[in-house]
């Protein structure tokens, strides 16, 4: 485990970027706040170079998309807190194209192309579940384009938040700088920035409203903004209008499965949202599920949790989608993921790739993980996940 690797890849990245002449990067990145603040990070680091960046948020990795940027944009591509788990479609839509530099934490697919440099750290033995978000890669990154972007290490911190098991491994070595270079200091039992005069927990709640459920009206943009920017009244009230929406949605779905039940598989339980989170991002599924996963009046300890929702067919900044799609979350509840890590059951993101194979994409980490299905394909994603499951058990 060693972070050299990656500073000597990421800095022939940083000098083919130098090299290649181009002026102009689009910047593709996940909706959540850790993809909010990796967004932030390189927009600002670049920006500073002197490049021009376009953003585009992207809740899942669409192959339609991702084809469709590869042939047609003049210039640099990176991904922030996505991209990774594709990066073998990537490399194939690229074919030695557009240099593109992938800073992810999700589980990484070998990428051959070689203007494709996947930063992720779980090449270098680091964990994306527990020792770095995709903010930390931005940020360490963003160091190697320019030491003075240090004053940014609090972006790292504010994604960070997501990692369930507490600020560990390269997270708490930049913690460490954050405290001694003063951008951070620790009030009252939390982080502060001292630059926007919030705390870290705060701002990464904040965002992770503003970008998943705001998607589809502008959320991610105002998130960014309020990475490097702060806080302001107009994005606070956005704020509160987007979670009454969510929490009305939640209200109405929890009430929902309390009268009816989940639907059950020998290992899984399920329900169908259908267009219930309608105008909202698809993140929403997800967030539910988690939320549901301690609920132990509804669920099951042993069971793996999926919830499924209806998507909008339309990628803001992009255009629209061919097809309907359907996104898929799935969860393991406390028991089950003891179970998981003790390599006695199987990972929730396996689960869902093989669940989905040949007609779905699906990324995520050990508990928890998503996918993306054709509406039609519901049902075969349930059957599927079952008999994965079982012969998991067999085998
Ligand atoms: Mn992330």
């Amino acid at each position: 485990m060693s972070i050299g690797g990656f500073v000597e890849r990421a800095s022939e990245a940083v000098s083919e970027m130098r090299r290649s002449g181009t002026e102009k990067i689009l910047l593709v990145h996940h909706d959540d706040a850790d993809g909010l603040s990796s967004a932030a990070t390189i927009k600002e680091a670049a920006e500073r170079e002197g490049y021009a960046v376009r953003l585009l948020c992207l809740e899942k990795v669409y192959p339609e998309v991702i084809q469709s940027i590869h042939k047609e944009w003049d210039g640099i591509i990176i991904y922030a807190d996505i991209g990774s788990a594709h990066g073998d479609l990537i490399a194939e839509f690229n074919r030695g194209r557009n240099l593109t530099i992938i800073l992810d934490h999700h589980n990484p697919q070998t990428s051959e192309d070689p203007r494709v440099y996947d930063l992720n750290l779980e090449n270098y033995g680091f964990k994306g579940e527990e020792d770095f978000s995709g903010a930390t890669v931005c940020y360490l990154f963003s160091k190697i384009l320019n030491e003075q972007n240090r004053d940014l290490s609090y972006l790292a911190l504010v994604g960070s938040q997501e990692i369930p098991c507490g600020i560990k491994g390269l997270n708490k070595l930049v913690l460490e700088e954050a405290l001694r270079d003063g951008v951070v200091k620790v009030e009252r039992k939390s982080l502060k920035i001292i630059k926007l005069g919030v705390t870290v927990k705060r701002l990464f709640s904040k965002l992770q409203i503003l970008g998943p459920v705001g998607y589809y009206e502008g959320g991610p943009n105002a998130g960014v903004k309020a990475c490097l920017e702060g806080l302001t009244e107009e994005t606070e009230r956005m704020i509160a209008d987007l979670e009454a929406r969510r929490k009305s949605a939640n209200r109405r779905l929890i009430a929902k499965l309390y009268r009816e039940g989940l639907k059950e598989t020998a290992h899984i339980q399920w329900f169908d949202a259908k267009g219930l989170y309608r105008g909202m991002g698809s993140k929403v599924i997800g967030q539910f599920c988690s939320l549901l996963s301690y609920q132990k009046r509804l669920v099951k300890p042993d069971k793996y949790i999926i919830g499924i929702m209806d998507l909008q067919n339309v990628v803001p900044g992009w255009g629209r989608l061919e097809g309907s799609f359907a996104k898929v979350s799935a969860r393991a509840p406390v028991k089950l993921r003891t179970l998981i890590k003790e390599g006695r059951a199987m990972s929730v993101v396996d689960l869902l790739v093989k669940a989905s194979e040949g007609f779905g994409l699906a990324d995520g980490h050990e508990y928890a993980a998503s996918a993306v299905i054709p509406a039609e394909k519901k049902e075969t994603l349930i059957k599927g996940a079952e008999a994965a499951l079982e012969l998991f058990k067999v085998g």
